[in-house]
């Protein structure tokens, strides 16, 4: 298999070692705004922070995806990450993700300087496989079983990796369809979005199947519940028990790990790669 790696407006991400996206969440609550600084520059300091600490891709979302969450409106979105993505692209050279699910929110992002479309729903909302078309830029696609709102009510699956790899080539055929590159897609199998902690362990106890799709792999678990309900804790208790799934994974073959702490990801990572490079058994991601 070809190395992996992403292109895109003449960035080039070289995955032939795991990568770092680090989480920004642009919600009224994420930041608060003490006097001293505006929202959008308590963010663009997360940002940075993120970016010496060790993230290649910085995923900028506006509208919360917690299991049972409201909606927000297409304006709301945008006013929360566009000013970012554009303060992001011009001071700093680091990859952007927008989390986003609407095709008005992707263009926009795009525009402002978005280098990839992180889409939880995998371009099922109107219009948004015809965005990605236009611009190929590079897509996400992440298995989702359900809606947020409904999606932890007891979620059932008659073969769980086949039938979220059945999802997942199913999209992937979608966005090949629509003119996508093959090499601009990235899958993802959608920790905790629609699977009881029997399951998430399930999937990631098996990642390294859906190596055969031969595409970047994403994955997400930074404080989720799967790591909270296991270790019994609370969301800011849940930094181990996180980079330990992560390091499982990129030995199942991840490619690009979505997590909140940085700092301790990339920290961890860099002593799995060091003592990698002598294995026997060496992993060539
Ligand atoms: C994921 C994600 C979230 C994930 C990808 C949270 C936006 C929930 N989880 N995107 N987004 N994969 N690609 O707890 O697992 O961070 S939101």
């Amino acid at each position: 298999m070809q190395a992996k790696k992403l292109e895109y407006k003449g960035k080039v991400l070289d995955l032939s070692q795991p990568r770092i996206m680090g989480i920004v969440n642009v919600t009224p609550d994420s930041f608060s705004d003490g006097g001293q600084y505006n929202r959008l520059d308590l963010a663009f300091e997360r940002v940075k922070q993120l970016v010496l600490s060790g993230a290649s891709i910085i995923d900028v979302g506006g509208e919360s995806t917690r299991p049972g969450a409201d909606e927000v409106s297409e304006q709301e979105e945008l006013d929360r990450v566009i000013p970012l993505i554009e303060k992001i692209s011009n001071e700093l050279d680091v990859w952007i993700s927008v989390d986003t699910c609407k095709a008005a929110v992707m263009k926009a992002a795009l525009d402002a300087g978005a280098h990839i479309i992180n889409d939880i729903k995998a371009l099922t909302a109107d219009h948004a496989v015809d965005v990605v078309a236009k611009y190929n830029c590079p897509v996400c696609l992440m298995h989702m079983k359900g809606q947020p709102k409904n999606m932890q009510d007891d979620p059932h699956y008659d073969d769980l990796i086949g039938d979220i790899s059945s999802f997942l080539f199913e999209r992937i055929d979608t966005c090949l369809n629509a003119g996508i590159s093959r090499d601009r897609i990235i899958i993802d199998p959608g920790f905790g979005f629609g699977k009881t902690l029997d399951q998430n362990y399930k999937l990631l106890g098996q990642l390294d199947r859906f190596l055969s799709f031969g595409l970047p792999l994403l994955v997400g678990m930074s404080r989720k519940s799967m790591i909270g309900n296991l270790i019994n804790a609370n969301v800011d208790e849940r930094v181990i028990g996180s980079v330990a799934a992560h390091l499982y994974a990129v030995q199942k073959g991840a490619n690009i790990l979505r997590v909140h702490d940085v700092k301790e990801m990339s920290e961890a990572l860099k002593v799995y790669l060091y003592a990698n490079q002598y294995s026997k058994t060496k992993k060539l991601f």
